[in-house]
């Protein structure tokens, strides 16, 4: 099988001619903003990989411990800004939308990076670092607070040989619903869990009407979310993988840009020059 093509000029030909972009992404996109990514070197927190962290198993066998991995990440993003790559999508955004075309960001990030880059027609796969669901009455809500509860102040450290808190129970994050206090989650989708049906068809959607898509960071091993770029290539979409390495699903694709995304992004999503 041909390898991808890395010709930026025909990938821009199809981009000036296309009414409703998907740009898939994952934690590669954020990796220049200093977040860590989930596999590889960087994914560790104490002696634990983060995606073994992020089960459902782990958070009732040892509450506190997830709750100070969760914690971490949601404080170590109050210090992190979105990177050129997020806003050269959210700048394509404002632009396409301007001619009445789509572009819609299909992010398995939680980091809100995206929508706070600029981007508007944004749907997360995996939910949202900063939303916490509740565990009695299943309540949902938008929390930025920093600490997220007097416990967690000054814990979740990452280093190996950090003592663990083991906070107790019922000082972790507590539903605030009338008459509930039960103990709160981080709005996220673990390993095992569903994705909200509700972004699934709005996926499902966008997935549909899409005739380009760009597939941005992401390792392309986690279902759902790995099979969507491929499903579009099978259909005969044009798809656009942007990563360091190659993935197992490379060779699907129409184009390859291997490199930085924050690199390689903002000459591919560049507006065309005057007069061309
Ligand atoms: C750069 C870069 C730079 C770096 N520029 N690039 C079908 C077959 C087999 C298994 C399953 C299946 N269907 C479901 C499953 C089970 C499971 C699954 O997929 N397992 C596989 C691992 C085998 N899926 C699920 O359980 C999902 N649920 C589900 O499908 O329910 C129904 C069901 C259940 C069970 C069985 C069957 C059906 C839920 C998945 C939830 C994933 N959750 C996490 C945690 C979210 C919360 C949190 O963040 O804490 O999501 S795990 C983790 O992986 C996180 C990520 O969103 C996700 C994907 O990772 P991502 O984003 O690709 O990051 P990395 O680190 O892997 O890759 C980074 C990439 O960036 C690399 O390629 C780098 O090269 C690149 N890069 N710097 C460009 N500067
Ligand atoms: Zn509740």
């Amino acid at each position: 099988m041909a390898r991808p093509s890395s010709d930026l000029a025909a990938f821009r030909d199809i981009l000036s001619k296309s009414k409703s972009v998907v740009v898939l992404t994952g934690a590669g996109v954020s990796a220049e903003s200093g977040v860590p990514t989930f596999r590889g070197p960087g994914g560790y927190w104490r002696k634990w990989e983060a995606k073994g962290l992020a089960t459902p198993e782990s958070f009732s066998g040892n509450p506190s411990r997830v709750w100070e991995f969760y914690h971490y990440r949601r404080e170590v993003m109050l210090t992190k800004n979105p990177n050129a790559a997020h806003l050269a999508i959210a700048e394509c955004e404002e632009r396409l939308s301007r001619r009445g075309r789509d572009v819609t960001v299909v992010t398995q990030n939680i980091d809100e990076l995206h929508r706070r880059a600029g981007s508007r027609a944004v749907l997360e796969l995996h939910g949202s670092l900063f939303k916490t669901r509740c565990t009695s009455c299943g309540h949902e809500a938008a929390n930025h607070k920093s600490p997220i509860c007097p416990a967690l102040e000054g814990k979740g450290a990452p280093d190996p040989d950090t003592d663990e808190a083991n906070i107790p129970v019922q000082h972790l994050p507590r539903c605030e619903q009338p008459g509930c206090a039960g103990l709160l989650r981080p709005a996220v989708v673990w390993f095992g869990e569903s994705l909200d049906p509700d972004v699934l068809s709005r996926v499902e959607d966008v997935l549909d009407a899409c005739d380009l898509c760009l597939v941005v960071g992401t390792s392309s091993v986690v279902y759902p979310a790995a099979m969507f770029a491929p499903q579009l290539a099978g259909r005969g979409v044009p798809v656009a993988e942007f990563n360091m390495e190659d993935t197992p699903v490379t060779m699907r694709f129409k184009f390859h840009f291997h490199g930085p995304c924050g690199t390689t992004l903002p000459p591919a999503l560049a507006p065309p020059e005057a007069g061309s």
